[in-house]
């Protein structure tokens, strides 16, 4: 049976990265599969999130989801900590998963820095959540941008090492991330060797699904970009990040190839026309996203009924996993 399982960190505004790398995925995928997308309140506590602003984090999100096409009659769209599923799961798989493999973690390196020690625990087992996140549904897909996946990597381990050490052959499978598409790694607007991401101290490094036309255009204006003129293949630009970056996203936005793309603008500049067109491709885009989130988020009673019943509907899925993981395990009156 093929299950989708994916979600989004309730921890700041979404941006063009999470849209493309996992969001417009999630719409097209709930026509082929039975598709659970979850909002991960639990991965956003492993970092501060002031506990008055946590729960209106949590309806924003579930409202970009609505408002990028998500349709709670065919996916089940809930918080994570409304299934406690997770969490249980997750702490037998923090038994399975070894410190040497969570070690190797790059995420963590990269936004733990130089003081790890400061960090929470939580921040470090994140991606054991995470398999439990999408083994208490028995996944097999899972649609993130391509910065998850050694996190899907591990999942798959921690997946085959509880299959292996309770001789339960086969009884998770093992989950395929699907990072492919246009949008898989979007790149910062000031930096083409970061991703785009909400933890970034610079507004002007990404383009928020709230952003105005205004802040759109200018952020578009202002994006880093070379003098030179745009070639005629990709294969040239391999070492110009910034413009292979502004291209991709052109491409991913208005549906085409990036070799289309770059094909019409072939011996322009950025500024000529390229970068209006980006702007007026991304206003037209969000603009009515945000006008949907808007709307959506102004009737937070409907937000919170379509997330009681989606929770009630991933419990349903999930209780049966964990009532069988507690058998394998030995657990008392399993
Ligand atoms: N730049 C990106 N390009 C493509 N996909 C991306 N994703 C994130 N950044 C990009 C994908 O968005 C989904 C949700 O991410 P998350 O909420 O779990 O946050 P994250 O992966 O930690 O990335 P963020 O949003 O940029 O936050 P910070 O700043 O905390 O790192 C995932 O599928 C992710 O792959």
């Amino acid at each position: 049976k093929r299950r989708v399982l994916s979600g989004v960190q309730p921890s700041g505004a979404l941006h063009l990265g999470n849209y493309l790398g996992a969001l417009v995925k999630f719409t097209r995928l709930q026509h082929e599969m039975e598709t659970f997308i979850f909002v991960a309140d639990m991965h956003a506590i492993t970092v501060w999130q002031d506990p008055k602003l946590l729960t209106s984090q949590v309806r924003e999100i579930a409202a970009a989801y609505l408002a990028s096409g998500l349709d709670p009659a065919k996916a089940t769209i809930f918080p994570q900590s409304a299934v406690p599923e997770h969490a249980q799961l997750a702490w037998v798989f923090n038994c399975v998963a070894r410190l040497g493999w969570l070690d190797r973690m790059t995420q963590f390196k990269d936004k733990a820095g130089k003081h790890k020690e400061r960090e929470s625990v939580g921040l470090y087992t994140y991606p054991v959540l995470q398999a439990a996140d999408i083994l208490v549904y028995k996944a097999t897909h899972v649609p993130v941008g391509e910065d998850q996946r050694q996190h899907l990597e591990l999942t798959r381990d921690i997946a085959a090492k509880f299959n292996h050490d309770f001789d339960v052959p086969g009884y998770f499978p093992l989950p395929e991330a699907l990072t492919e598409g246009p949008g898989a790694r979007i790149m910062s607007l000031r930096d083409g060797s970061a991703k785009m991401s909400k933890s970034d101290p610079s507004d002007n490094s990404r383009l928020n699904l709230m952003d105005d036309a205004d802040a759109i255009s200018q952020k578009i204006r202002k994006a880093r970009t070379d003098p030179d003129p745009l070639p005629e293949t990709l294969e040239e630009l391999k070492d110009r990040p910034e413009a292979l970056n502004l291209i991709g996203i052109y491409a991913a936005l208005s549906e085409r190839t990036a070799a289309d793309v770059l094909a019409e603008f072939t011996g322009q500049g950025f500024g000529q026309s390229f970068k209006p067109l980006l702007a007026d491709l991304a206003v037209a885009k969000f603009g009515a996203i945000s006008g949907e989130m808007r709307r959506l988020m102004s009737e937070p009673d409907e937000i919170d009924r379509i997330l009681a019943a989606g929770a009630e509907k991933a419990r349903e899925a999930a209780a049966p996993t964990l009532a069988e993981v507690k058998k394998i395990v030995g657990f008392w009156g399993s």
